[in-house]
């Protein structure tokens, strides 16, 4: 059996805060070449290096049947028409799905079909579960003027690819758009 401290945790749905468990922390430098405005980007850089999101995870075990969950944070803000973001990934292990819950703010997700580069954008909100399919690179924006939380529950061995991203980077990107997120074709896209 497992020991209690592993099989109850406790968070905070407006700090995103995991007990006992250290958020990693990924600054607007650790970011580069996520937003396709990059004229935005150098520029909001050399005005600070601020916070854009946090997460921390349980993950109590790493085998065949476990599960592992991560609480993550995204300080609202954006870059110029493009919401904070995270870097987003791909499972190491393609098949793992995810679901994501909505549990304070207001975000999108961005999912991206490997196979096919299909693109969705799907509201992230409180009361809302987002189920993200295996094979799909997911990437979470606040859009909104509060911090966004949202809880990820995710096979154990699913682990990170964000290597495939960060070549090619996703084919979609949400924009702002006479005030509401706005999925649009990164290729085609003018800042
Ligand atoms: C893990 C899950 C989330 C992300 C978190 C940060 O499978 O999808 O916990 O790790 O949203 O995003 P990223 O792309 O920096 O890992
Ligand atoms: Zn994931």
């Amino acid at each position: 059996m497992l020991a209690i401290d592993e099989i109850l945790s406790r968070y905070d749905p407006s700090t995103g805060a995991l007990d006992g468990k250290p958020a990693v922390r990924r600054h607007l430098a650790d970011l580069r070449g996520c937003f396709a405005d990059v004229r935005a980007y150098e520029s909001a850089l050399e005005r600070g290096n601020p916070l854009v999101y946090s997460v921390a995870a349980v993950e109590p075990a790493r085998g065949e049947g476990d599960l592992g969950y991560g609480i993550g944070l995204i300080v609202p803000g954006k870059v110029g028409r493009e919401y904070h973001m995270t870097k987003g990934h791909l499972h190491a292990w393609r098949p793992a799905a995810e679901f994501y819950f909505g549990l304070s703010g207001e975000g999108v997700m961005l999912l991206e079909d490997e196979a096919t580069g299909a693109s969705r954008m799907v509201r992230l909100r409180p009361h809302e579960a987002v189920y993200v399919p295996g094979h799909t690179a997911h990437r979470t924006m606040n859009v909104g003027a509060v911090p966004l939380t949202y809880l990820g529950v995710y096979p154990a061995r699913a682990g990170h690819d964000y290597g495939a991203i960060a070549e090619r980077n996703f084919r979609g990107l949400v924009v702002e758009s006479g005030g509401q997120p706005t999925l649009v074709d990164r290729a085609s896209f003018i800042p």
